[in-house]
């Protein structure tokens, strides 16, 4: 196996869940920690219940890992205070620790929230200002912020992945687009994983969907080649021929829904 150590955050979640089974095969020992409830631990298996604003714990739980998948945290939009917990202290907390223990490549699970006040017409490559759509989106930032300081201040390599739409399937019109398949998903985390140097790198997580709004040349680096496509889900979200729509804010930018989570709506 590659590895003998590595720690997945967030493992009681929908990805962490899948990858809890799947990163079995590239290591001796994973350790799968979360918030909530992760259940007995399996062979191979240590389970570590923390939470990540706890630095001690933290800290303890990261001692002799070799990788980090970093996917633990608020996956949506949520007040300040709650993300700044989880999702910035949090990050900081697995960064700090990695650094002291000589944690060799970290990778964050970053997300398309980072560029959501892009508009759907937008062609967009990793090097361009990230321009977030809300809370969520800012704390993103942040960890691609923090993960880019540590590597020219230490060398703790980093891949951060923009992961599109993860979900069996997608949901609505504009996960036709998003969407990345479980599988491609795991893919790209080995290519993460396994290309010898990353230094930092942002990749965005999306299958090879008929439309796309991401161009991954700067990751090429990477390998990496979606092999699945939305195209089979397509007949479910018929196109009115108007998209964007003159008359739905969601459609005219790529956070989608999440555009509709700012301060102007609450007021
Ligand atoms: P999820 O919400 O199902 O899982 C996140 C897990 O983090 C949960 O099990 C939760 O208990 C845990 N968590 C939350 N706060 C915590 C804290 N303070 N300490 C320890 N654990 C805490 O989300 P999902 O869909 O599995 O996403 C995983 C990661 O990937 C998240 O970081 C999310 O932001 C990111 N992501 C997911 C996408 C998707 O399409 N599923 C798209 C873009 C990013
Ligand atoms: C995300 O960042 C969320 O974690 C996930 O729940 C989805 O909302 C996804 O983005 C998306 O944009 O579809």
């Amino acid at each position: 196996k590659p590895f003998r150590r590595i720690l997945l955050t967030g493992a009681a979640g929908g990805l962490g869940k899948i990858l809890r089974e799947r990163l079995k095969a590239w290591t001796d020992t994973l350790v799968v920690s979360d918030l909530s409830e992760l259940g007995p631990a399996q062979a191979g298996e240590e389970v570590v219940q923390c939470d990540l604003a706890d630095k001690a714990a933290v800290l303890a739980m990261v001692k002799d890992v070799e990788l980090i998948l970093h996917f633990g945290g608020i996956s949506v939009e949520a007040s300040f205070e709650d993300i700044m917990r989880a999702n910035i202290q949090g990050t900081y907390n697995i960064y700090e620790a990695a650094h002291k223990h000589g944690v060799k490549r970290v990778i964050f699970a970053s997300s398309n929230h980072t560029i959501g006040f892009y508009k759907t017409t937008d062609q967009l490559t990793a090097s361009m200002p990230p321009r977030p759509d809300g809370m969520y989106g800012v704390s993103k930032c942040f960890g691609e912020s923090l993960s880019r300081y540590y590597y020219d201040r230490t060398g703790l390599e980093t891949v951060c992945v923009r992961i599109g739409s993860a979900f069996p399937a997608p949901a609505n019109r504009r996960m036709l687009t998003t969407y990345l398949s479980y599988d491609d998903l795991f893919e790209l985390l080995r290519c993460a994983a396994m290309t010898p140097r990353v230094g930092h790198t942002i990749v965005f997580g999306a299958s090879n969907n008929r439309e796309q709004w991401w161009d991954n040349r700067e990751a090429a680096h990477l390998g990496f080649r979606p092999k699945d496509s939305s195209d089979p889900f397509v007949h479910l979200f018929p196109d009115s021929g108007h998209y964007p729509a003159a008359d739905d804010v969601t459609t005219t930018y790529q956070g989608g829904g999440f555009i509709l989570t700012g301060p102007q709506y609450k007021d």
